[in-house]
């Protein structure tokens, strides 16, 4: 079978984004957003390396101090972060690309060191992950935490709203909505991690009333032709588990396409960086479901890439760990270069090395 490859190579839009391609970034966590969790000098200097990609989808990125769950990340909830995004949606804007920023929520995926004093983690239902995190000490089991009152969840909501208000100020072209990964509203999505009673947890409707509260209101805060989600259907990352993750997925797609004009869906196929057979899914039930445009991701090549984006299964390709180590990935899938390997020492935490240190070709 010969696939034509120029098509990812073919511009493209996600509801207002204009794309120069289909190859994004996907976001990557990277730690190094210290002191204070305002990301640095660097970072405008990492992203501006690689924006040749059509677009960069920024590491994930804490709504409130509640919301971490990892040592150095970084949040838009004050100031000083908004004015330090500013400096690299600049960098990038200034080579033409295009970027939007992760809205994270860690819940239960925390730990106390890393919370404000007195705080603990939050979560759907008081149920503690069998998941580590990486904190001043190295890797720990995640803290216990608490059930989020029903009278809470406004509140967090408005930190999602505020936050993408955050972004747009910092100059991003939008934002995707984590909903992945095992993190806070996935945990609220699963029946492993959700034990509820109220009108946010047992049956399917209830379980994706979180996601779909936080989205609309950052559609309608910034724009649904600015706003995407991330989900991951059967990853079992971070404690992730549901009963039946095909009905509840296609559910939450459908609540996802209720609301008009939403720019994009962005769904890891499988195990988060690893296993794309974990457990059978249908995803083209899932992009059926859904008018807007759709990312695919998790173990893509240049081949599986195009033949996804000629297939129609996907409209853009996003792509991790090779962004890491090839800046400059779109030219070299496009003139089939040897790709760098990564350096896993330097993935997270550190300075330069490993993080702005790649070169491009030539
Ligand atoms: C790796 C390390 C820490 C966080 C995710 C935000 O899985 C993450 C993450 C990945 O979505």
């Amino acid at each position: 079978m010969s696939t034509d490859s120029d098509v990812l190579f073919t511009p493209t839009r996600l509801g207002s984004i204009a794309l120069a391609n289909r190859i994004a970034m996907a976001p990557l966590t990277r730690n190094r957003a210290l002191p204070d969790r305002v990301p640095t000098p660097l970072a405008a200097t990492y992203y501006g390396q690689r924006a040749s990609a059509g677009l960069l989808i920024a590491e994930a990125t804490q709504i409130s101090p509640l919301g971490q769950g990892y040592l150095d990340t970084p949040g838009i909830y004050s100031a000083a972060q908004v004015t330090a995004w500013k400096t690299i949606t600049d960098a990038v804007h200034a080579r033409g690309g295009k970027i939007v920023l992760q809205l994270w929520h860690v819940g239960r995926i925390s730990h106390t060191s890393l919370l404000p004093e007195g705080e603990v983690p939050v979560a759907p239902s008081a149920i503690r992950a069998d998941s580590k995190t990486f904190t001043a000490n190295g890797f720990e089991d995640v803290s216990a935490p608490r059930a989020l009152a029903l009278e809470e969840i406004p509140a967090l909501i408005e930190d999602y709203r505020q936050a993408a208000r955050n972004a747009i100020t910092a100059g991003f072209d939008g934002v995707e909505v984590h909903a992945a990964n095992g993190y806070l509203i996935d945990q609220f999505l699963r029946d492993g991690s959700n034990h509820r009673d109220d009108a946010y947890g047992g049956s399917i409707e209830n379980r994706t009333r979180l996601l779909f509260e936080v989205v609309s209101a950052v559609a309608e805060a910034i724009g649904p032709a600015r706003t995407g989600v991330r989900l991951s259907p059967v990853t079992p990352v971070n404690d992730a588990h549901d009963s039946n993750p095909q009905p509840l997925f296609e559910r939450a797609v459908e609540r996802l396409d209720s609301i008009d004009g939403l720019a994009f869906i962005h769904v890891i196929e499988g195990a988060t960086g690893g296993d794309r057979d974990n457990l059978p899914f249908d995803y083209a039930a899932l992009r059926a479901r859904f008018r807007g445009g759709w990312i695919a991701n998790n173990g893509y090549d240049k081949a599986s890439a195009a033949a996804a984006v000629t297939a129609g299964n996907a409209d853009v390709i996003a792509f991790g760990r090779p962004f890491i180590s090839n800046p400059d990935l779109v030219e070299r899938l496009r003139t089939d270069a040897p790709l760098a390997a990564l350096d896993p020492q330097t993935l997270y935490g550190g300075g330069e090395h490993g993080y702005i240190d790649y070169p491009p070709l030539g």
